[in-house]
Parts: structure tokens; C-alpha cells; sequence
């Protein structure tokens, strides 16, 4: 089946909003004299919430096909919850993707695979593709392997979204996140595998086979097109490597 592969670039809290529009008018240059083909490799880019309407504002005025993600979004509609922002207000900026339980907001903000859960029914009510990202801790993998964690976490999510939504999956093992030690290919692939089992079971084989479950965890412009050449990986997702426009620009380019 073919997936188009996404190459996301997930920004985390990097980047005021001025710094976002040269970084962005520079990856559309360097992409352009490379004649990179976006229906080939679609790419996002992951702002902070302060630099979207920026990059929303320069994407439209020079009409680049970069697709538009956010790092988060409250599970709730609107109302008394402060700091939060909603998914309509994210739509409203042209937000294509939002990114859900990343182990950084697991971690760091107690997300429970119910708030994930929720958020991503919030995205998907708000027409946006939720990116659900699982993964297993260093402790996890020597507990329970490398699989059951992310299976379980892609598991709780889907309980809480309609049968038919568009999701991305995103594996990322913490213990490969920002630490310069990936994942090996057949690893990431082994666990690709198993979620897209875990998709064809909750939801059948048209939507196992159309979802796109990318690889994230120290990906480089030297490793990327190893990923994308296991069966099962359809993306990377990219945390420090996406803030350097040539080498991002080069993980684009990977084939
Ligand atoms: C994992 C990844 C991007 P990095 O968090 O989400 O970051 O590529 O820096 O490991």
C-alpha cells in the first residue's frame, strides 16, 4: 500500500515567531532549489503556539505546501481553562496536525493516556489529524520489551476516537529521544509493526493500511532513509534535527 511518507518537524519550545518565519522562508528555498516534490515526501512544520499565526500568515502569502502542526491542544471546547488553547482556535490557523502525548508532556505534565486520549478526539472534532505519539521508557524495554507499552498507549488513545478518523501514529522510545542513540531500524520497525496490528484489530485493514506511523527519536539526515525503508514506517518525526534548515531540508530529501 502506498503511504506518502510525512516528515514532521517538531520544533518543541524553540523559535519566537520572527525567528520561525526565516527559518521557514529558508527550508522553502533550499527545498525549491532541490526541486523537492511535496506530493512525494509531504513535510510539517510543529511551531510553538506563539509562531503560528506567523507561519500560517507566510505560508498562505507565498503559497508553500508546508503543512502547519501544533505541539498540543486542550481537550475541552472553550471556557474557564487558563493557559489552555482549543482546537477551534487552532483550525481557525490552518492547523493541519497536533501532536498528542509526547512522552515530554507525559513526563513533564502527567498526561495520562486518558488526557491523550481526549485530546485527540479533540483534534480529530476540530478537523485536525491527531499525532499520537507512544513509546517505552529505558525501564520499560527491559521490563516489558519494546512493544507492549506503545501498543498499549495506541490502544487507550483509540477507545476515546470515532471509528473512521485520521490519525498519525508516531513511535518515539524515550530513552532514543534527544539522547544521539536511535533506535536501530529493525527495533523501530519490529514496534511499527506491532501498532499497525494494533490498528488493524481496533479498526481493520483500510485504515492499518492508510495510517502512517512514523519513527521519532534522534533521527539525522544520516539515518532518516534507514527508517523509511523498513515496511512499516512511514515518517519521521523530528526534534532537534528539524532546527537546522540545511540538515532539516536534507532529512526531507531522503530518498
Ligand atoms: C523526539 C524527537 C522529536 P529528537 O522527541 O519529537 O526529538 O529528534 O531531538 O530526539
Amino acid at each position: 500500500v502506498a503511504r506518502t511518507p510525512l516528515i514532521a518537524g517538531n520544533w518543541k519550545m524553540n523559535f519566537d515567531h520572527l525567528q520561525a518565519i526565516a527559518f521557514v522562508q529558508k527550508l522553502a528555498w533550499s527545498l525549491k532549489d532541490a526541486q523537492h516534490n511535496y506530493a512525494d515526501v509531504e513535510v510539517a512544520v510543529f511551531p510553538p503556539f506563539t509562531d503560528l499565526r506567523s507561519v500560517q500568515t507566510l505560508l498562505a502569502a507565498d503559497k508553500l505546501p508546508v503543512a502547519l502542526g501544533a505541539q498540543d491542544v486542550s481537550p475541552e471546547a472553550a471556557g474557564a481553562f487558563t493557559g489552555d488553547v482549543s482546537a477551534a482556535m487552532l483550525g481557525k490557523l490552518d492547523v493541519r496536525y497536533v501532536l498528542v502525548g509526547h512522552s515530554e508532556r507525559r513526563a513533564g505534565h502527567n498526561e495520562s493516556d486518558d488526557t491523550v486520549g481526549l485530546k485527540a478526539r479533540a483534534a480529530v472534532a476540530g478537523g485536525m489529524v491527531p499525532v499520537i505519539c507512544v513509546g517505552e521508557t529505558a525501564e520499560d524495554l527491559e521490563t516489558h520489551g519494546a512493544a507492549a507499552i506503545p501498543v498499549a498507549q495506541l490502544t487507550a488513545a483509540l477507545a476515546h476516537l470515532p471509528a473512521d478518523a485520521e490519525i498519525v501514529v508516531a513511535y518515539e522510545p524515550v530513552w532514543a529521544i534527544g539522547s544521539g542513540e536511535p533506535a536501530t531500524p529493525e527495533q523501530a520497525e519490529e514496534v511499527g509493526k506491532a501498532l499497525r496490528e494494533v490498528l488493524r484489530t481496533e479498526r481493520g485493514d483500510a485504515i492499518a493500511d492508510a495510517t502512517r506511523v512514523l519513527y521519532g527519536g534522534s533521527v539525522a539526515s544520516q539515518n532518516v532513509a534507514s527508517y523509511l525503508k523498513q515496511p512499516n514506517l512511514d515518517g519521521a518525526l523530528v526534534g532537534g534535527a528539524s532546527l537546522k534548515v540545511d540538515e532539516f531540508s536534507r532529512i526531507v530529501q531522503f530518498k
